[in-house]
């Protein structure tokens, strides 16, 4: 089949079909496909951005970018359809958080290779499978101007909590989203029934940082999540005590909600389980990294992305909240560390921690 041909119905049935099989053979997990139309909710994300919630996260109030949200055609001319894709990651085990304050809490989505790489290449090979039968595509992992919660909720794929992420009522929120632009008039999926949060608020509650301004709108300013990835400069001071030991994203939200309990397997269906420095890496050995070191270390990993100088100062707030004074003499040194990021983030620590009760 060249671009020049068109399918029957039927045949975009079975291309479709052939296509889900494709998809199930990456590891796929599920696959939902919506007209490429914008999201309904595009005007409460608007609303969103005029209130400032993202914060320094730029790129997703840029003109040209908002553009795109609303025409997918800007991105893709001609485009017809957006199928989504899942990809499953959540363990069903923890780092006991209580057994050794002077370990640092990973968000367990970076505990192996980068997700947009993995699910990047996938969404790679399916592309170019659309492509030799005669599609035009774009694919994406994250990066796109793309909503794809809502895109993904509105093919089917799942409802939306509280705690504004996607939920699948089999398995919960623990899966990344990706997506294909394609050209063709793919047969659409009908949505089943969905349940929703109905009267619970447990994330709202457990949220340490309390970043919800209400049910479903988050102040990404506030989220852990932003303040320990996405923040390049220094972290609000007020914010620092209640970040706790997080060094690299947070799960909380997800690990309190009821709709999780399905997600049972021990280990991540992505990455199995990795050991303890992965999990929950020694905080003192981490702000011992020089560059080579830190570079070594997260080889592979999304942590790469934040540098040193991110990665070290979160490390510095989570030793400043650890009460040890074990962080004492590693902080004084990180006082004098090249980068003023770091050092700020250690003499804050150090006065945390002579601020204790001897
Ligand atoms: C920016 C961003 C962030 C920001 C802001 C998060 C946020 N809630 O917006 C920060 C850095 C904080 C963040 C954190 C996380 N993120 Co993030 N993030 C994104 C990104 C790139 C854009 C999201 C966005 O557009 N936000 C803007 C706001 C306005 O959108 P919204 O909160 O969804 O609001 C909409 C709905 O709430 C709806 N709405 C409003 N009112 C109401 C009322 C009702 C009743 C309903 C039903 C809906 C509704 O309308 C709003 C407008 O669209 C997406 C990828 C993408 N391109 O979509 C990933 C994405 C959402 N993130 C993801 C993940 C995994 C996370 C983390 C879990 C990572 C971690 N462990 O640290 C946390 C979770 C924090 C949280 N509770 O959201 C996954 C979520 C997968 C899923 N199952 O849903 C995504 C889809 C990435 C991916 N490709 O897999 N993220
Ligand atoms: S990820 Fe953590 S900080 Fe962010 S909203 Fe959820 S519980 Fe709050
Ligand atoms: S914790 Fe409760 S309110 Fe929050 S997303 Fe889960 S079900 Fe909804």
């Amino acid at each position: 089949m060249t671009s020049s041909q068109t399918y029957s119905p039927q045949q975009l049935i079975e291309l479709k079909q052939a296509l889900r099989e494709e998809a199930a053979q990456l590891g796929l997990h599920q696959l939902a496909i919506t007209t490429a139309t914008p999201a309904d909710s595009l005007a409460a994300y608007e609303h969103w951005i005029e209130q400032g919630y993202h914060g320094e996260m730029g790129y997703l109030a840029r003109p040209d970018r908002l553009d795109r949200r609303r025409d997918l055609n800007v991105i893709l001319p001609g485009v017809q359809r957006l199928i989504i894709f899942t990809l499953p990651y959540w363990p069903g085990t923890f780092p006991d958080e209580q057994q050794d304050p002077m370990r640092g809490a990973i968000s367990c989505y970076a505990w192996g290779r980068d997700y947009h790489k993995i699910l990047g290449k996938k969404l790679k090979t399916l592309s170019r499978w659309l492509e030799e039968h005669g599609d035009t595509t774009r694919w994406y992992v994250d990066t796109g101007a793309i909503q794809e919660r809502d895109l993904a909720e509105r093919a089917g794929l799942g409802f939306t909590g509280k705690h504004t992420l996607l939920i699948q009522p089999q398995y919960g929120s623990g899966f990344f989203l990706g997506e294909i632009l394609s050209s063709l008039p793919f047969p659409l999926d009908t949505p089943s029934h969905m349940p929703s949060c109905g009267t619970c608020s447990r994330c709202l509650t457990a949220c340490p940082t309390d970043a919800f301004v209400a049910p479903y709108i988050l102040d990404a300013r506030k989220c852990i999540s932003y303040l320990t990835i996405e923040l390049k400069g220094s972290i609000p001071v007020e914010l620092r005590p209640l970040i706790g030991n997080r060094i690299y994203g947070c799960d909380v939200c997800q690990q309190v909600c009821p709709w999780m309990r399905f997600a049972d397997a021990d280990e991540s269906p992505l990455w199995g389980s990795p050991p303890e420095e992965v999990t929950a890496p020694k905080l003192i050995e981490l702000l011992e990294l020089d560059e080579e070191g830190f570079q070594r270390r997260f080889e592979g990993s999304p942590i790469r992305r934040l540098k040193r100088g991110r990665l070290l100062r979160n490390v510095a707030v989570a030793l400043g909240n650890t009460g040890s004074t074990e962080a004492i003499e590693p902080l004084n040194q990180a006082c004098e560390d090249d980068d003023p990021l770091v050092r700020e983030h250690a003499q804050w620590a150090l006065t945390q921690l002579q601020a204790q009760p001897a």
